[in-house]
Order: C-alpha cells, then sequence, then structure tokens
C-alpha cells in the first residue's frame, strides 16, 4: 500500500534516488527546507487555514505538508466548537464547517508528491492504515476470578495493588442487553456526547467512529453521561468489592469519577497513570480492549514523564507505541502485566500503574475511579501536594484546595478513618527513624549526620521509591525505609 500522496519515509527507496528526494524538498521547500519536519509542522499550524491553503500550490513537498490532515483536524477541533460532520477527511470536513463558497466535500483535487521523504508524514498514515499485529495480543497474564468476596479482592489484588479481572460483574448489568446505538442515541440528552471534552451530537461522533482514518481517532470520554442520560446510570451496577468510595463524601464536589468510553477499532488510551493516586474499574459492555499496564515504579519503555510526573511524553499515537515498543517492552527490567478484556469483563486498574489500552473492535464501555480504605492514604499524601498540577479532575482553582475539603469530609464523617492513617503513619515514621537510627550505627559519623537530612517522602518522585510499587501499604518494605526516608510520607496532622 502506498501513502494517498505517494510520501515516503526517510529511509525509503525513491525511484529517483536518495538525491532526487533531496533535491525535492529543498526546492520546493525553499528557505523552509533547513527546518526539520516537525518545527515546519509547527509553523503551519500556527497559519490561517486560507493561508495555509494558497501555500499548498507553491510546490509539491509544501502540498504534502499543508494537505497533512492531522493539520486540519487541529483547525476543526479549535473552531467548529463541536459542530463538524465529518466526511472522510478533515479538511474536507474543515471547509464544509466553514461554509467556504464553492466547495463540495469530495471535490478537491489531489496531486501527489511522489517520493518526497518524511517520517513525520509517513508514520501517521503507517499507524493509520496497518494491521493490528497478532503477535501483540498473545500475552495473557493478568489473574482472571469470579465470585471473589470483599475480602479476598483486598487481600488478593486492593493491598498488594495488583491488577485482576472479574468475570461475574458486567455480566449482570442491564447494559450489556440494552446498549445499541440507539438505544445510546436516545438515552442522550438531545443526542448530545463528549468527545475530547466538547459537546457533539452522538449521531456525527457514529458517522465519524465508521468512517476515519486517523491514526488515532478520537474517543468519546464522556464524564457526564450520568447527568444527560441519567437511565443510563441503572443500567450499571457496581460490585461490592469496588464500593467502599471515599471520595463521594465530597458530594458533588467530587473529583470527576465516571466516564462512559466509546470509540472505533484502534481507538484507546495512551500511556498514564490515573488521576490522584485513585484506583479504577473499567468494564466492557461491547468490544475487547488490549491492556498493558506497568508497575508505578517501572516507566514504561518510550514514555518520558516530567520529572513532577504531571507531564506524559510517549509517541503520539498508541499504535506508534505498539509499533515501535511492544518488542522491547521487557527492555525496562519488568514483565508487564498484559491482556484482552473482553465483552463482559471488568479490570481493576490499581493505583499509579501506568497503563494504556487500544481497542480491538468498537467498544463501549464504564469505568469509575474510587478512593477505598486501603488508597486512602496514598490518595490524602497525593493530594496534599496541592499542586495544580498534580492535582486534577476538578476545575484548576479548586484544586489546591482539593486536600483541605477531603480532610475536612473525612474529619466530619469518618473520623476513624482519619485515626487510623495518622496511626500508621505515626508507626510507619517510628519504623523508619529505628532503621535509621540502626544504619546510623553502622555507618561513619560523618555519613551518618548528612544521611538524617532526607525528608518526608519526595523519593516517590524520582521513581525508586518501593512502597507504592510492591504494595507495600501494610507494610513498608524494609529496603525502602532504609534508602534515606523514601519509605515514609507525613501528613502534617495531628488529633
Ligand atoms: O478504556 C480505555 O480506553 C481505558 C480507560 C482508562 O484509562 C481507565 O479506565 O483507567
Ligand atoms: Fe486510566
Amino acid at each position: 500500500m502506498e501513502h494517498p500522496l505517494g510520501v515516503e519515509p526517510q529511509m525509503g527507496l525513491f525511484e529517483g534516488g536518495a538525491d532526487a528526494a533531496a533535491a525535492m524538498r529543498t526546492r520546493g521547500l525553499g528557505a523552509l527546507a533547513c527546518l526539520p519536519d516537525e518545527a515546519l509542522l509547527n509553523i503551519l499550524h500556527e497559519l490561517a487555514p486560507a493561508d495555509l491553503a494558497r501555500l499548498a500550490t507553491v510546490s509539491r513537498a509544501l502540498w504534502a505538508f499543508a494537505n497533512h490532515d492531522e493539520l486540519w483536524k487541529g483547525f476543526c477541533l479549535d473552531e467548529l466548537e463541536g459542530r463538524w460532520d465529518f466526511q472522510g477527511n478533515w479538511q474536507d470536513t474543515y471547509l464544509l464547517g466553514k461554509q467556504v463558497k464553492g466547495f463540495t466535500p469530495g471535490s478537491r483535487k489531489m496531486r501527489r508528491a511522489a517520493g518526497l521523504q518524511s517520517d513525520l508524514l509517513y508514520t501517521p498514515w503507517l499507524c493509520a492504515t496497518c494491521a493490528i499485529d497478532p503477535a501483540w495480543l498473545e500475552v495473557e497474564n493478568v489473574d482472571r476470578r469470579s465470585g471473589l468476596s470483599v475480602d479476598q479482592f483486598r487481600q488478593q489484588y486492593e493491598i498488594p495493588n495488583k491488577p485482576v479481572i472479574l468475570t461475574d460483574v458486567v455480566t449482570k448489568w442491564p447494559a450489556m442487553k440494552k446498549w445499541s446505538r440507539d438505544y445510546l442515541k436516545k438515552a442522550f440528552k438531545d443526542g448530545m456526547v463528549l468527545v475530547g471534552d466538547q459537546p457533539i451530537p452522538f449521531d456525527s461522533y457514529c458517522k465519524y467512529a465508521d468512517t476515519n482514518t486517523d491514526e488515532l481517532p478520537l474517543y468519546l470520554f464522556d464524564k457526564t453521561f450520568c447527568e444527560t442520560a441519567p437511565q443510563l446510570a441503572k443500567d450499571y451496577i457496581v460490585p461490592e468489592v469496588f464500593s467502599d468510595d471515599l471520595f463521594a463524601l465530597l458530594g458533588d464536589a467530587r473529583p470527576d469519577w465516571r466516564w462512559i468510553i466509546a470509540g472505533p477499532y484502534k481507538s484507546g488510551s495512551g500511556w498514564h497513570k490515573d488521576p490522584n493516586s485513585t484506583s479504577a474499574w473499567n468494564g466492557v459492555v461491547s468490544g475487547r480492549k488490549k491492556w498493558i499496564l506497568y508497575p508505578p515504579h517501572i516507566t514504561p519503555p518510550g514514555v518520558r514523564p516530567s520529572e513532577d510526573g504531571a507531564d506524559v511524553a510517549s509517541p503520539v499515537s498508541i499504535m506508534e507505541w505498539f509499533m515501535s515498543f511492544y518488542e522491547h517492552k521487557e527492555s525496562v527490567g519488568y514483565t508487564p502485566a498484559e491482556c484482552i478484556l473482553r465483552e463482559g469483563e471488568i479490570m481493576f486498574v490499581p493505583r499509579n500503574w501506568w497503563h494504556c489500552v487500544l481497542n480491538l473492535d468498537e467498544c463501549v464501555a464504564v469505568t469509575q475511579n474510587f478512593v477505598s480504605e486501603v488508597t486512602l492514604p496514598h490518595v490524602l499524601h497525593h493530594l496534599r501536594s496541592r499542586s495544580p498540577a498534580l492535582v486534577s479532575g476538578c476545575a484548576k482553582a479548586a484544586r489546591s484546595g482539593l486536600y483541605d475539603r477531603f480532610f475536612k469530609a473525612l474529619k466530619e464523617q469518618r473520623p476513624e478513618l482519619l485515626e487510623r492513617v495518622a496511626a500508621e503513619e505515626a508507626a510507619k515514621k517510628k519504623r523508619s527513624e529505628e532503621q535509621h537510627k540502626l544504619a546510623g550505627l553502622f555507618k561513619e559519623p560523618e555519613e551518618a549526620c548528612n544521611g538524617s537530612g532526607a525528608a518526608n517522602g519526595s523519593g516517590a518522585a524520582n521513581g525508586a521509591a518501593k512502597p507504592e510499587a510492591n504494595g507495600g501499604s501494610a507494610a513498608p518494605q524494609s529496603g525502602a525505609a532504609a534508602g534515606g526516608g523514601g519509605g515514609g510520607f507525613s501528613f502534617g496532622f495531628k488529633f
């Protein structure tokens, strides 16, 4: 198969040879030819769409860059505010949405830029058109369980902070029988759903889902569905094992917590950790989802979180990650958890685990994030940063105050939990101090003195701290505590 504009990868075998390819670029881009493709696309993104269309007529190389559909997707999402009717590609969608005079969809003449070499233009097309490799789907190493009691779940999965799939939960949901496209459309108020936080008609999304050729298709991820379609909330039942949900104490002021998720083949979620150190569940009503998960202290290959963990840099699409990194998935010294989550199954996503999801079919799922008694110390620790960059799920202005609001709600409604957390914390600190003292006895005096300067819990930020990684919430690993205070964190409250 060939790129529709004839673009080739950088190391392509253009029949004209490498010199001809380079000449085409130099002649076609003029003074811009010295720029790397990424910089060039960034500049083009700043142009007004009408200017971009004009620029496209200058040369074959500029034609290829200016027609890069991702640019036009950006214009549609930035300018059309959800009022777009997908036309098979984003440029036509934009021109129609803007009611450009004389334009009819499908009427644009496509020219070719055969032999232009650009990975940046070629890779998205390759990722969008290539099939999912069956080799990516072979590993199934996540436990599948049914009939788990609350206590079994807690002891075997929640406290050790390990993923598990429950096979006997979603099968009982009315949603399994009811959630056809027709039913969903009728359920949403005015037929609108949130896609990338923009309300668009559910019908428009379905048309897009059926016809797009995007590298990473837009995802329906609607946090308002229980308000806009209240009957959908009655079509699924939260199982007892996940029903302990302390953010509920905040009432309507709780951070975003439940979503309906729908998307076509190859849509999905890129690498991330869930917000605020909460755990989650994800129940699949239809379709199959490929999951890969790494524990908190193992950063997946190809993923570069910022130092404070607030931002994640990874290849643009999930497909590109699979194509470039799947075979190196163990290069980080860890075998990730992997599975295909099938229709009728629900996944427990442990707090702070990295995960990414690639939909193997058109999928509909529901996900909820929750704070259980087991997770509470970790969520409090996370919120206590009071950093608007790290706290999420509520308006920016409300983020730094979330810790205090949550703390107040707990103090008023579940004071015994705060007392327990404080007692556990104090015991942990004491253990850590004792270990420090003990370690100090075996060190040179000067060294022992410096060591005591290590403060609370900063170890979590550099990914080296172990208490979360090994699920040591009940019993911190001695190695972590001995590692310079990384094992303990302080909530700074007293009773
Ligand atoms: O279904 C998906 O795309 C995954 C959503 C997700 O990241 C989650 O449920 O935590
Ligand atoms: Fe997630």
